[in-house]
């Protein structure tokens, strides 16, 4: 049986998502603006854990000092009564005009400056209220024309800026790490660091690299075609998941933000297997978007159900986890060999060299006609997401 959600799921919510009021590009709002005190409020009473914001959520772009305060105010106001912990932050670098064509990486030199402060300024309150994590989405960095961007220099400008931001931790002594959110394209033609690969590869190149993590979301690498749990398994292994969104999507296409679950749902089994089973204990963040058909009502249903998904699919994968069939399907497929070195322990490449069973005497032959039982072991796997197992 799947209970309830818990603090100890660690289900997290962006208050742009339930706070979403449905506009798109061909058509107008369908909701209402949702006050973020009610959002706490309604999340904590659905059994979220945590609550995450952009800076203009929480206070429209341009308050005045004594605005910001009173907004800011009200919220810790509602995170004291409810309990709920703010794990994440970010910037909205995408919003208003001036960032139309992206913030650390704009052509404009004094953009770039002012995206630096608007970052800096949130990071600020960030860590007053206690989130560990500073995610940034560079949602605008990119082009429509190849013509428009020199990528070198832009991938200098980024480097800058991020190395910039987490210099500031360092000298303000933040329990901050920072986490880019990788995305192929929308709302640019392009955007830079497109994917969770290009993200690990830039990251190498920082200064302070150790303080620099991804924040993947399912729907984004999906629109580029890519396997999320091959991603975040990659992620995993280099200790660079720091954070996560999740969501669905149905393959590459336009960036769905579906219910978590509702797309791609083999993929969202096995994402939750490895999350629960690879050493992932950090926040399970949801960064969807109730779909534009809903009212306030579909827009609490469409959390509840974000964490529901979850709990339901972390129920399968433990079943299929402590399941003896599987175990034993695993060894057949040789799955748990792979964990074994190639090499013995000391072993050279001379010594490589000198085992003739390794080349010589090895029947390629024999070993290609071998089946790996992925059939069997996959339709398991099926069957324990149906709960038919
Ligand atoms: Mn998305």
């Amino acid at each position: 049986m799947v209970g309830e959600p818990v603090a100890e799921d660690k289900f997290s919510f962006g208050l742009w998502t339930v706070g979403w009021r449905a506009n798109d590009p061909f058509g107008e709002a369908t909701r209402p603006t949702l006050d973020a005190v009610e959002a706490v409020h309604r999340l904590a009473e659905l059994g979220a854990w945590g609550v995450t914001f952009h800076d203009d959520d929480l206070i429209p772009f341009g308050s005045d000092d004594g605005e910001r305060a009173k907004r800011i105010e009200r919220f810790r106001a509602a995170l004291d009564e409810t309990g709920l912990v703010v794990p994440m932050a970010t910037t909205n670098l995408f919003t208003h005009p001036v960032f139309k064509d992206g913030a650390l990486t704009n052509n404009d030199r004094d953009i770039r400056r002012f995206a630096l402060r608007k970052v800096m300024r949130n990071m600020d309150l960030a860590a007053e209220l206690g989130a560990k994590t500073y995610v940034l989405w560079g949602g605008r960095e990119g082009s429509e024309t190849d013509a428009a961007k020199d990528v070198a220099a832009a991938m200098d400008r980024y480097r800058e800026g991020i190395d910039t931001l987490a210099q500031y931790v360092i000298d303000q002594g933040y329990d901050l790490r920072l986490a880019l959110e990788p995305k192929p394209n929308e709302p640019r033609g392009d955007i830079l660091l497109p994917t969770i690969g290009h993200a690990l590869a830039f990251i190498s190149t920082l200064e302070h690299h150790e303080l620099v993590g991804v924040n993947p979301e399912v729907g984004h690498e999906q629109m580029a075609g890519l396997n999320f749990v091959h991603g975040i398994g990659q992620a995993l292994w280099q200790g660079k998941l720091f954070h996560i969104d999740l969501n669905g999507q149905h393959g590459p296409r336009y960036d769905q933000d579906l219910v978590f679950g509702h797309g791609d749902v083999l993929s969202a089994f096995f994402l939750v297997d490895l999350l629960e089973h690879g050493g992932y204990d950090g926040p399970r963040h949801f960064d969807y978007k109730p779909p534009r058909t809903e009212d306030m009502e579909g827009v609490w249903a469409s959390a509840a159900a974000c964490m529901r998904s979850y709990l339901l699919l972390r129920e399968r994968a433990r079943a299929f986890r402590a399941d003896p069939r599987v175990a034993e399907a695993l060894e057949r497929s040789r799955v748990t060999e792979l964990s074994q070195p190639t090499l013995g322990e000391g072993e050279s490449p001379a010594d490589l060299l000198a085992d003739r069973t390794a080349f010589e005497t090895f029947d390629a032959e024999a070993a290609g006609r071998r089946g790996y039982a992925y059939a069997q072991l996959s339709q398991l796997a099926f069957e324990h997401l149906l709960g038919a197992a």
